[in-house]
């Protein structure tokens, strides 16, 4: 069906369009490049039209962490606008973190005004000049899936249509749209489009059957099958499948720097987050939307043992180098070939050899608990505390309307994620910066649920926490922040003594770690109206986390804990 709307111009009728196609949101850090977007926006809120909700977000990382983060809960890709090349040039990180975690993003930036006279949108202020590239797109280019220049009126609906249909197409990722200021003020009085809009939808898809048959042979055949998973929890409908392809072979599944929850924690078939020591036992290795399921600098599996890749894209095709083996790999949804995977594989399998699996694993399961167990109790009264002890407080406090959004330092180990979607953490390209707008995200797409940003003090400082507390407020965006406190970059020293051991930094002092003295983080969140604490004594954890998590639920201001553990 074709529409017909008076607009007043191009810009209005760019807005109409995203909210015709479902954009709910526009996290936007402005310019002079917005100037017509922003006249059609007032003129669209005036009169009660639709429109994508403007967020107005004061730093472009947690712009475009906060779309990562509605669209991670939700599927729904938003629109993220930013200014001109140094707006685009704040956010990369972001757009990067994305693209690797194939979040889907209508990643949008102005154009500084090309013409320098001639019309009413032309160059007026003398960023103008400076602020124009030779190819704008040029440095988000490795990193979205497509990139493109609005240049005139006439083609908006196919451009728009298509940044959309091309970032929800599997692999999903982020796609780039230059917006140049005077074709967004162009005048026009009428806009026409398809609704709904008839723009390819690729259809989820299944492997070969022939493939699924021969991984089913191999699954159905291996004395030790194990399961490596770590993104297929994207889709949230993955997880019971792969709990019944878990149990048809009674193997192990390992949620391995897992970025979801892929596989309930509390099944007796979760076996932890590191597969490296069942490595050389394994005979056939299911390997899901896995980009490293091992370091082969580290340990590999045995040269004979059968890899079965499952994955979108098992080649990680955008990665330059990745030469992980697979004697099958199956693309396809995930979601999907589990399921074939599990359908096939059944009939195969002698029930006896599976049975007496699933007790081996079930066994080791309550060995890792307990393990873990006592690990936490080990440290329960240390002080500074220990990153254990105030996850294994913080899993206490998690119910299944809990969502977590970690960027660093919760221990899996200590908390007992059952819920798929209840769980995320960074995208495998690691760009630091992404928690506290994510969690904010998460908030706006699921506003019912309590969300808790869980962030290491390095963590909390690359996520412009002062932007993050200014948007929580403004938009009403309660969440609990807690900080692991530990006054440096681990993560950091943690590398170099890896690389060596004992070297200079090992015997002298790591430089470049130090995140020593520490501010008061509490403060900055009280600065922005939220309610903020410093814990230092471990017995006073769990009652701060109380108080913390009634100010966002029942207050719903949002809340910080500034908990001061060991420095390592
Ligand atoms: C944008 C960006 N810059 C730098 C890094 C390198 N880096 C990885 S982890 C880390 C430290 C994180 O510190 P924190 O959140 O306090 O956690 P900790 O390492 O102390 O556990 C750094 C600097 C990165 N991943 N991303």
């Amino acid at each position: 069906m074709t529409k017909q709307v008076v607009v007043e111009s191009a810009a209005e009728a760019y807005l109409e369009l995203l909210a015709a196609r479902g954009v709910e949101y526009l996290f936007a850090n402005a310019g002079t490049d917005f100037a017509p977007l922003l006249e059609a926006y007032a003129r669209r809120q005036a009169q009660g039209q639709p429109l994508p909700r403007p967020i107005t977000v004061p730093h472009e990382i947690t712009a475009t962490a906060m779309a990562y983060g509605y669209t991670m809960v939700t599927g729904r890709p938003q629109v993220v606008m930013v200014h001109v090349i140094v707006g685009a040039a704040n956010a990369l990180g972001g757009i990067i973190n994305a693209a690797r975690a194939n979040v889907p993003i209508l990643f949008t930036a102005g154009r500084t005004p090309l013409t320098e006279a001639g019309s009413r949108a032309s160059r007026n202020v003398h960023i103008h000049w400076a602020q124009e590239s030779f190819d704008q797109a040029g440095m988000a280019r490795e990193f979205v899936k497509w990139d493109y220049e609005l240049k005139n009126f006439d083609q908006l609906e196919t451009v728009v249509d298509r940044a959309l249909a091309l970032a929800q197409a599997e692999p999903q990722g982020p796609v780039y749209l230059t917006l140049p200021r005077e074709v967004l003020a162009e005048r026009h009085e009428h806009f026409e489009y398809a609704d709904p809009t008839r723009a390819p939808r690729p259809s989820p898809s299944l492997p070969a059957p022939e493939a699924v048959a021969e991984a089913a042979r191999l699954l159905a055949g291996a004395r030790n099958p194990i399961i490596i998973a770590k993104a297929s929890g994207r889709d949230p409908k993955a997880v019971p499948t792969l709990e019944r392809l878990a149990e048809a072979l009674g193997a192990p599944v390992f949620d391995q720097n897992h970025l979801y929850v892929n596989f309930p924690q509390n099944h007796p078939l979760h076996m932890g987050f590191d597969a490296a020591p069942h490595l050389e036992a394994a005979d056939v290795l299911l390997v899901v939307e896995s980009d490293v399921p091992w370091f082969p600098n580290v340990k590999s599996p045995r040269p004979e043992a059968k890899v079965i890749q499952v994955a979108v894209d098992p080649l990680f095709s955008r990665y330059p180098i990745r030469s992980f083996p697979a004697d099958v790999a199956l693309a396809g949804t995930p979601r999907l070939t589990l399921e074939a995977l599990a359908a096939a594989s059944t009939p195969l399998v002698d029930a006896k050899a599976v049975a007496e699996r699933r007790r081996r694993w079930e066994t080791e399961h309550a060995r890792l608990r307990e393990a873990w167990a006592a690990k936490a109790r080990a440290v329960q009264s240390d002080r500074p505390l220990d990153m254990a002890w105030v996850s294994r407080c913080l899993g206490e406090v998690l119910d299944d309307r809990t969502i977590v959004v970690n960027e660093y330092d919760l221990d899996p180990t200590q908390a007992c994620f059952r819920v798929p979607g209840s769980f995320f953490t960074t995208s495998a390209a690691g760009g630091l910066g992404w928690g506290l707008g994510a969690a904010l995200g998460a908030k706006l797409a699921a506003p019912d649920k309590t969300v808790i940003a869980t962030v290491g003090d390095g963590s909390y400082i690359f996520g412009v926490p002062i932007a993050a507390h200014f948007v929580s407020r403004a938009a009403q965006l309660p969440i609990l922040f807690v900080v692991f406190n530990n006054q440096a970059w681990n993560a950091v020293k943690r590398a170099t003594l890896s690389v060596t051991p004992d070297g200079w930094a090992a015997r002298t002092g790591v430089p470049l770690y130090d995140l020593d003295p520490s501010p008061d983080y509490e403060m900055i969140c009280r600065a922005a109206g939220g309610h903020g604490e410093r814990v230092e004594d471990p017995e006073a954890l769990p009652e701060a986390l109380a108080r913390a998590l009634k100010v966002v639920t029942e207050e719903r201001r949002q809340a910080l804990l500034n908990v001061i553990c060991k420095k390592p």
